[in-house]
């Protein structure tokens, strides 16, 4: 097999004074960071249908970047030839996971049936090249949302027969998944969702979806899928109001239907920030709910409102959101997909490493500083003390829901009038913060 990358070599940790664009700075992936190696922190994964099939192409303009690999488009021909590109991309960074969607992988045929015989044959040869080199899946997923004939959504859809279709794609995608060992399958609600109320019943495209999902979860579990699902919640785009808006949302529908035991959340940052919400927010709502599954770790531009899929750089964001991964115990069977593409002008293989390379040392930086201010432990002891009124007392009673609300106002009335409740003490804290990241 040919070399693909022959410009591109191993990329080394050479640490923060390296002048070497194709090192890393901050991602040492034996250094150890609470007690085990950064590696196992930041499990990081390829997501497929950026990285091998995006050319970079928009509403204005075609693709600018080759992502043929010397094969013709569009033949499996050229799905193998993804496959040789994507493992190769994989071991010169050291990344030890991948995503995908089923039609990343092949070019989607005109029948179900021919569609699944190219899966087959993809994985086929996928799964010799994982047990050549130990890369991993981290989830899979079915893409319902490309297809013309999912335009009004998959389990959300009007038409009985298209949900019939989804369903086809969800049960290949589990059998796919669990084929190649993946402890992952992700749910991101494409076009679950709608244009106009004027012409959608809400509740009745919501029971459905529910219906797909439990289906889902009968099956995979029938052939042996033993990982997590995942709803990745997305606000908008491309319908102009997406079901699974936020975490807090998707939650409470999983909670409605039944699905929280089966289900976490594969939060995705510019997702989150899509929603109003900073990155941070979303993964804590999934933490204090047990559910913080998987990232998809990319990021925005606040000065535009779509999903721009950026490779992350934001420290300060990283940082906090390491917090809340460490918080919340680390990854399970989730890890750090980058959901993140190039930019337009950045149409070179190099630059396909030099995104990486972006993402993943921010991300190493997130995990150090994270630790850092979980070791230092004054953010920590702040917010214990902040609520220590309930730790004894009249507010102990409140919390072990002992307390009547007659008791309460006659405890009131002798207090006369109520001390303040104390500073929150946020600018302190946030220079606290800038201290540890720049100590
Ligand atoms: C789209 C998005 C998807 C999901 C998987 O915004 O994030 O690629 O990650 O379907
Ligand atoms: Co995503």
């Amino acid at each position: 097999m040919n070399e693909l990358f022959s410009n591109i070599p191993k990329i080394p940790y050479e640490g923060k004074d390296s002048t070497n664009p194709l090192a890393f700075k901050y991602y040492d992936p034996e250094r150890i960071v609470l007690g085990k190696p950064m590696k196992e922190h930041l499990p990081f994964s390829m997501a497929w249908w950026h990285n091998l099939s995006a050319t970079g192409s928009d509403m204005f303009g075609r693709g600018t970047a080759d992502k043929k690999f010397g094969a013709s488009e569009g033949t499996m021909e050229h799905a193998k030839a993804k496959v040789d590109a994507g493992f190769e991309f994989m071991d010169k960074l050291g990344i030890e996971f991948f995503c995908f969607h089923d039609i990343d992988l092949i070019p989607e045929a005109d029948t179900l049936d021919e569609t699944n015989k190219r899966l087959d044959e993809i994985t086929d040869y996928i799964k010799i090249k994982m047990d050549a080199t130990g890369k991993k899946l981290l989830w899979g997923t079915a893409n319902m949302f490309s297809n013309p004939r999912f335009m009004n959504g998959a389990g959300s859809s009007n038409s009985a027969e298209v949900f019939c279709f989804a369903a086809a794609q969800v049960k290949k995608a589990l059998d796919i998944t669990v084929k190649l060992g993946g402890k992952g399958y992700v749910f991101w609600g494409g076009r679950e969702g709608y244009e106009t109320l004027l012409n959608t019943d809400m509740k009745f495209e919501q029971e459905n979806i529910a219906s797909l999902m439990k289906m889902a979860v009968q099956y995979g579990r029938s052939i042996g899928f033993d990982g997590d699902f995942y709803i990745e919640p997305k606000p908008k785009e491309p319908m102009k109001h997406q079901y699974d808006y936020d975490a807090a949302t998707a939650i409470a529908f999983l909670k409605e239907y039944g699905l929280d035991k089966d289900f976490k959340m594969n939060i995705e940052a510019n997702h989150a920030t899509l929603a109003g919400h900073t990155f941070q927010h979303d993964l804590r709502v999934s933490a204090m709910n047990g559910m913080l599954g998987s990232i998809d770790a990319n990021q925005g531009d606040y000065l535009l409102g779509w999903d721009t899929d950026q490779f992350p750089s934001n420290v300060y964001e990283a940082v906090l959101a390491m917090y809340e991964v460490l918080k919340a115990g680390g990854f399970k069977y989730g890890g750090v997909n980058f959901d993140a593409k190039n930019r337009r002008s950045s149409y070179t293989m190099e630059d396909m490493f030099y995104g990486f390379i972006l993402g993943m040392d921010t991300f190493a930086l997130g995990l150090l500083k994270a630790a850092q201010l979980i070791e230092d432990g004054r953010l920590d002891s702040f917010v214990k003390e902040r609520y220590a009124s309930y730790s004894e007392g009249i507010g102990a009673k409140i919390r072990s829901g002992e307390a009547k609300l007659e008791e309460l106002a006659s405890y009131a009335e002798k207090l006369g009038k109520p001390q303040l409740p104390g500073s929150g003490r946020q600018e302190y804290l946030e220079s606290l913060v800038n201290q540890i990241m720049f100590s």
